[in-house]
């Protein structure tokens, strides 16, 4: 007999560090872990199986599916907003067609099991492309349906695999003779803000400056901002990350009236999280070196996020606002850490 398990890729990542955790130590769940990388040695005991592979690669994939019976992915594998700006084109294969390759697979799973895979996807604010500074000041928190126009790779990427999700769970194969008829992959997708962990550092990203500014000044390093001072965009700790995630994956389908869910926590400026963090280490040595580039693409991205359809529908409520994110976990839990 196949056992049942929860597939992560991009297991050694940020979110998967978090989710790997959490699962393991308030689950029953097999997880078997994937990744390009072997899985860090602290996660290793907490999977079940653990792959070193690529999300590209059809024979890995076929082989999963031979020996486990795969209920639930969280596929977290993808290549972040600026590393994706230096090779556009093989991003597009990761994070496009990993999830096409990923999405294939979970209908298949579906099809045989009799029942529908659970496929939860972390998209994130880079779906958003905002025109100017002037829109992005003035809009507001945006909705899930506004201002669908992402100005990279990733967030375009991002933009059309959420697409993708709804095609595989309602569309696929429309014309054949059996549709319908069969069971689909039920898929659920998140808009994550910048993600903020104690554990971790995020490598590639754009909202990274607020991570790194906290991590450069808890370890003493020098760090240059690369963002103006007043650049704001919504953020989140890890552990309401994690919480979503899950939150997500439990609820009753019956309940959710879309595919894909705005989440947020608080909405900071880069001189906030500044003067946070210089409070907190009064020795930090961080100044603020933008870069243009860096700084077009989170100038795009919203100040807030409407998740009001989140916590209608299947009640979100992040554990922690601004205060209680760096004085309750992360500044605490950073310091622990570099001591
Ligand atoms: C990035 O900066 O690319 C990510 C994101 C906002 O999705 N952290």
């Amino acid at each position: 007999m196949r056992q049942k398990v929860v597939l992560i890729t991009g297991a050694n990542g940020e979110i998967g560090h978090g989710l790997i955790h959490h699962l393991a130590n308030n689950t029953d769940a097999n997880i078997v872990a994937l990744d390009v990388n072997p899985l860090d040695k602290s996660l290793r005991d907490l999977c079940k199986t653990y792959i070193v592979g690529d999300i590209l690669d059809q024979m890995l994939l076929g082989r999963l599916v031979v020996e486990h019976e795969i209920s639930t992915i969280y596929h977290l594998a993808s290549i972040l907003s600026t590393k994706a700006e230096y090779n556009p084109e093989t991003a597009h294969r990761i994070n496009v067609e990993g999830t096409m390759n990923l999405l294939r697979l979970a209908v298949e799973q579906s099809q045989w099991q009799g029942n529908p895979v659970k496929f939860i996807y972390p998209s994130s604010i880079a779906a958003y492309g905002l025109p100017d500074l002037k829109q992005k000041s003035e809009v507001g928190a945006v909705k899930e349906w506004e201002w669908n126009y992402p100005t990279t790779m990733y967030g375009c990427n991002k933009l059309y695999c959420e697409h993708l999700g709804r095609y595989y769970s309602s569309y696929y194969r429309q014309l054949s003779a059996d549709f319908g008829g069969t069971e689909t992959v039920d898929f659920r997708a998140l808009r994550f803000p910048g993600l903020i962990s104690a554990e971790t550092t995020p490598t590639g990203g754009t909202s990274d400056f607020g991570p790194e500014m906290l991590h450069a000044a808890a370890k003493g390093e020098e760090y240059k901002c690369f963002v103006r001072p007043e650049t704001t965009i919504p953020f989140m700790v890890m552990p309401d990350a994690i919480k979503a995630l899950i939150d997500l994956e439990k609820v009753d389908k019956s309940r959710l009236t879309q595919l894909v869910y705005n989440v947020t926590s608080f909405s900071v400026s880069a001189q906030d999280i500044f003067n946070i963090v210089l409070e907190a280490f009064p020795d930090a040595k961080i100044r603020f070196a933008v870069d243009d580039c860096r700084q077009r693409i989170v100038d795009t991205w919203p100040e807030s996020v409407d998740d009001s359809a989140a916590c209608e529908d299947w009640d979100w409520q992040p554990d922690y606002n601004c205060e209680r994110s760096f004085h309750e976990y992360l500044i605490p839990a950073i310091q622990k850490r570099y001591q």
